[in-house]
């Protein structure tokens, strides 16, 4: 078995290369540039760009093992059907959920800020999971596309980190699966819940995982 460990908290971890997919969240241009969804919500977008570099490092380095990528990405349909209407209204952003903006309608599918960033856009044989919540398992198919090809373990990075990183961790980890955070190939709006994130996800002995950053995923990729 290509086993290999990967160094984390609160302890290594040993993967199964054959097993092991790297799960990519939002880091679309409604979240990461200005104009989008995460400005319309009162946010310093900037913040979130220092997550963009660790992601290539560990989606160079997926591509050059054969590890399985897949990428998320947040959004609704165009007649917003699946989006609710506690989640249009809350928050009372400047832009609704819907509403047009410099990269067309705010977190709206087949618009230019629901693309995935230039740098780190998929290609052919990446899935691209589209969801309508914050936990990227809620209302899509990953669970099937995940156990069809016989995934265990799941780096999971992208933006943000207490929102959909986390609840993303907390849907696999109740699904069974092993999850890897790289906290530098995350990032927060509010660097305190970044770092507060992070703990939580690694307390109690690994409650919903494993942390640990870019550096140590790819050295056991290499
Ligand atoms: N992708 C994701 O985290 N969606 C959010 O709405 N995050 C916020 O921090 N707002």
């Amino acid at each position: 078995m290509p086993t290999t460990v990967i160094d984390a908290e609160p302890s290594p971890i040993a993967i199964d290369r054959e097993r092991v997919a790297l799960l990519i969240i939002d880091m679309q241009r409604d979240f990461l540039e200005p104009g989008g969804f995460g400005e319309s919500l009162g946010n310093d977008v900037a913040l979130l760009g220092a997550a963009i570099a660790p992601c290539r490092a560990l989606l160079d380095g997926a591509r050059k093992a054969g590890v399985l990528v897949i990428h998320t990405r947040e959004g609704h349909r165009p007649d917003l059907a699946d989006a609710p209407g506690a989640k249009i209204e809350r928050g009372a952003p400047r832009q609704r959920i819907g509403d047009a903006g410099p990269m067309g309608r705010i977190l709206v599918r087949g618009e230019p800020g629901h693309d995935i960033v230039p740098a780190l856009a998929p290609i052919f044989g990446e899935p691209v999971v589209d969801k309508p919540g914050k936990g990227a398992f809620y209302a899509t198919d990953l669970d099937a596309v995940l156990s069809n090809r016989g995934i265990d373990t799941l780096i999971v990075c992208g933006v943000t980190t207490e929102v959909c990183v986390h609840t993303t961790v907390r849907e696999a980890n109740d699904r069974g699966y092993r999850c890897v955070v790289p906290g530098d190939a995350c990032a927060s709006y509010f660097p305190q819940f970044h770092a507060v994130g992070l703990e939580m996800i690694k307390a109690q002995g690994g409650i919903f995982g494993w942390v640990s950053d870019s550096r140590r995923v790819l050295a056991a990729w290499c």
